[in-house]
């Protein structure tokens, strides 16, 4: 269907302020946020609602259009934007912004798939409440990117990852059926789990539109501490000595030339005096005072080397070390990112060895969320020559020690020709038999998760 009659059509549903077809006003829609992946969108459709959602994906499936849903536009692997020539449909989400009233007798609340993280913190914190997943980007990521991508993030090895917090969704098919599963019963054995097997999706299958969301309690008592230590295993051996303390929430692992491309961008001043190999973040918090215990496993650690935050703002400061990596990096060049995870085990080896792995093409960082073994292996000043052979290098390593390719930022089309490294020939069928199954057109997201 040409275009213009498409997006006379879209505009009869979502009104035609809500229909960009202007280059200038698409373009923030087309890139990534790290610039690395740009396409080229038929259209920006900007619905309101599910019913609205259901009727554009109802009109771009009866004109065999393909549709990539967008929420804040913060996945990094080239999931989220359309292709330079796919001729897709972008379906922003991020109006679906409704948080409905907090249930506090489950513990529960519903959102809208536009919401945006930090909107959603803010509201529950009225309840005492919180959604146990965070993550650096929680001023843009929207609920509905965390689901599609299965989000991670800073507090997995208390709250685990976004699939453990979503109790229901809605979401709509490629020809616009609704499926709804809100009701987030805590016991609901009536087969097949549609909301796990969502989650994750990445849009390959469904566009989510709301989300009934579980909540954990907000824990008052909170301690951060930062921790200079001389390597990567060190660091293991203290989230090893951390974990048994029923107030571990973080555990976040940066190293040197990190740390010292964040204080450069960002004019933080050094947290230590002396520069250590690598560094250990540490959060933890509960109803009754973690600082104590934390204290006594950190006595082990020589005097010099821990700096300890009460205070929310003096805790933000600490985190900051960590969490403006992925800002500075950006700020230095357009990154290659591998967001991998290895067994805990391995994990210092695989770090030693990945000069090796590199050779010499790219100048690596790496940090990450070291509890659950997961390094985003972030690559600047690869040649455009060696991106494909550093890639596969790095993932092929990831995977003989047992890894997997894809931690928590998802496969996205960045990763979809390496996923036979993380998944058998049986496993792929399966996942391309689902497919086929809920998008037999393959209109939604196509290239991402599955290779062509
Ligand atoms: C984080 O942990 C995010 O901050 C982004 O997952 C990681 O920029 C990255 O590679
Ligand atoms: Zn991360």
């Amino acid at each position: 269907m040409h275009t213009d009659r498409l997006a006379q059509q879209l505009s009869a549903v979502v009104g035609p302020a809500h229909v960009l077809s202007d280059p200038a006003l698409r373009a923030s829609y087309e890139t990534d946020f790290t610039g690395r992946y740009r396409g080229r969108a038929r259209l920006v459709v900007r619905p309101a609602g599910t019913a609205q959602v259901a009727e554009v994906l109802r009109r771009c499936h009866a004109a065999r259009v393909p549709v990539v849903a967008q929420g804040g536009n913060t996945g990094l692997v080239g999931g989220s934007v359309p292709t330079p020539d796919g001729g897709e449909v972008v379906l922003s989400l991020r109006r679906l912004d409704g948080v409905g009233a907090v249930d506090p007798a489950v513990g529960q609340v519903t959102v809208g798939a536009g919401v945006v993280l930090s909107e959603l913190q803010s509201r529950v914190a009225a309840h005492g409440l919180r959604f146990g997943v965070d993550l650096a980007a929680r001023d843009s990521a929207t609920l509905g990117g965390m689901i599609a991508t299965n989000a991670g993030g800073e507090r997995v090895v208390r709250y685990g990852t976004t699939r453990a917090n979503v109790a229901g969704l809605e979401a709509v098919l490629a020809d616009g059926t609704v499926l709804d599963r809100l009701a987030g019963l805590p016991k609901d054995n009536t087969g097949y789990d549609l909301t796990g097997l969502l989650v994750g999706s990445e849009g390959t299958l469904a566009v989510v539109t709301r989300a009934r969301l579980r909540l954990v309690p907000w824990l008052p008592r909170r301690v951060t501490a930062l921790v200079g230590l001389d390597s990567p295993a060190a660091a293991l051996d203290l989230v090893a000595r951390l974990r048994p303390l029923d107030s571990l929430e973080l555990a976040e692992f940066f190293t040197a030339e990190g740390l010292a491309l964040v204080l450069r961008t960002s004019g933080l001043p050094a947290p230590f005096r002396t520069a250590y190999p690598v560094y250990l973040l540490v959060e933890c918090a509960g109803r009754r005072d973690p600082a104590e215990e934390l204290a006594e496993v950190l006595d082990a650690v020589e005097p010099g080397r821990t700096a300890v935050a009460l205070a929310d703002a003096d805790r933000r400061r600490l985190a900051a070390y960590r969490e403006r990596h992925t800002e500075s990096i950006n700020a230095a060049g357009i990154p290659l990112k591998l967001d991998v995870t290895v067994p805990v085990a391995e994990l210092p080896g695989f770090v030693a060895d990945l000069p090796g792995v590199l050779a010499g093409r790219g100048r690596p960082y790496l940090f990450g969320h070291v509890a659950e073994g997961n390094l985003h292996v972030n690559l600047l000043e690869v040649a455009a020559e060696d991106e494909e052979a550093v890639t596969g290098a790095v993932l092929e390593r990831v995977a003989a020690v047992g890894g997997s390719i894809s931690a928590e930022h998802g496969v996205g089309r960045a990763k979809a020709r390496y996923l036979h490294l993380s998944r058998s020939a049986a496993e792929i069928a399966v996942m391309r038999s689902v497919k086929a199954a809920l998008d037999p057109e393959g209109l939604l997201n196509p290239g991402a998760v599955l290779p062509r």
